[in-house]
């Protein structure tokens, strides 16, 4: 394989617990260098975007929480995504809260026309200033990046940048609010539930997405929220959601996207090492980046 660059986006201004601001370092600590090694040529660790400690704030007109600095520094980070593509190397994107997804999907949007995205997630985070219960921008970013939601995020990545609907699978969802089942019917958007990944099984789970999208797209991103994973495997996340896809589950999934060779950049997010049992959740984090890049078990 060719080139990895690691980017750390250390931003926890998307939802109300701090500590997933620790994320990147939890990630590298758990050993994402020495894991993923001998599966590629060179890897690069352009280290973390400076994100600061600034003050929860409000805004008033729209209730979003820190709306302003989520589109500054989205916007940060989707400039660096675009110069890792613009390089030929694989953008591999360490969370921070979900709200990072914006400005890692703007700067892909650069240079993918039918950008493809497999959003594993116990949430749809497709919610609008509108429909959102918390004003929490975690909670929206997929929306945002079709489109829909506050111009100050729609606009991270310029006007052209959106997401078309029929390019997502959503996989892991268990937990979504009125407005975004709404959302999700009317856009026609592609979810594998927790009811169907106990139907079909991930084997089939994962074969239809990956064949639903790889005619079709011309990239596709991997954003992988922990709390996809059931908190017994992945405690530390500031949203658990009981009854989520297990790790091994989770390693099938990574293993099958790997042998697909559909993928083209990847984040992990939402992982938070002060709710964590002794770094588990960024353990589990590096072993799925394992299989996702190709680790064999034999
Ligand atoms: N849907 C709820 C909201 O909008 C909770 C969102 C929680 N989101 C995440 N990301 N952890 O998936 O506030
Ligand atoms: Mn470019
Ligand atoms: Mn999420
Ligand atoms: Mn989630």
């Amino acid at each position: 394989m060719k080139k990895l660059s690691i980017l750390g986006m250390p931003m926890d201004l998307g939802q109300l617990r701090r500590g997933v601001d620790m994320g990147p370092s939890a990630i590298r600590y758990a050993g994402i260098n020495e894991r993923l090694n001998k599966l590629f040529n060179e890897i690069e660790d352009l280290g973390d975007i400076e994100v600061g400690r600034p003050a929860v704030k409000v805004d008033s007109d729209t209730g979003l929480r820190n709306l302003e600095l989520i589109a500054d520094k989205t916007k940060i980070l989707a400039e660096k995504v675009d110069q890792v593509v613009a390089k030929d190397s694989f953008p591999l994107i360490l969370g921070g809260d979900h709200s990072i997804a914006i400005g890692t999907i703007a700067g892909l949007l650069q240079h993918y026309q039918n950008l493809g995205v497999i959003w594993y997630d116990a949430h749809g985070d497709l919610n609008t200033p509108e429909t959102s219960p918390s004003g929490n921008i975690h909670g929206m970013s997929l929306a945002v990046s079709l489109g829909l939601g506050h111009p100050m995020l729609t606009e991270v990545g310029g006007e052209t940048a959106i997401l078309k609907s029929e390019n997502i699978v959503i996989i892991g969802a268990r937990s979504l609010d009125e407005g975004e089942r709404e959302l999700i019917k009317e856009k026609g958007i592609k979810v594998y539930t927790m009811h169907e990944i106990d139907r079909l099984g991930m084997t089939t789970v994962m074969e239809e997405t990956i064949n639903y999208l790889k005619g079709k797209t011309d990239g596709v991103h991997l954003s992988l929220d922990l709390d996809g994973l059931d908190p017994n495997d992945a405690p530390g996340v500031g949203t658990p959601v009981m009854g989520g896809i297990s790790y091994r589950e989770s390693h099938l999934a990574m293993e099958m996207l790997a042998e697909s060779n559909i993928i083209t950049s990847a984040e992990f997010v939402e992982v938070n090492p002060i709710l964590d049992e002794k770094n588990k959740t960024a353990t589990a984090a590096v072993a799925l980046m394992g299989s996702l890049f190709g680790e064999k078990l034999l």
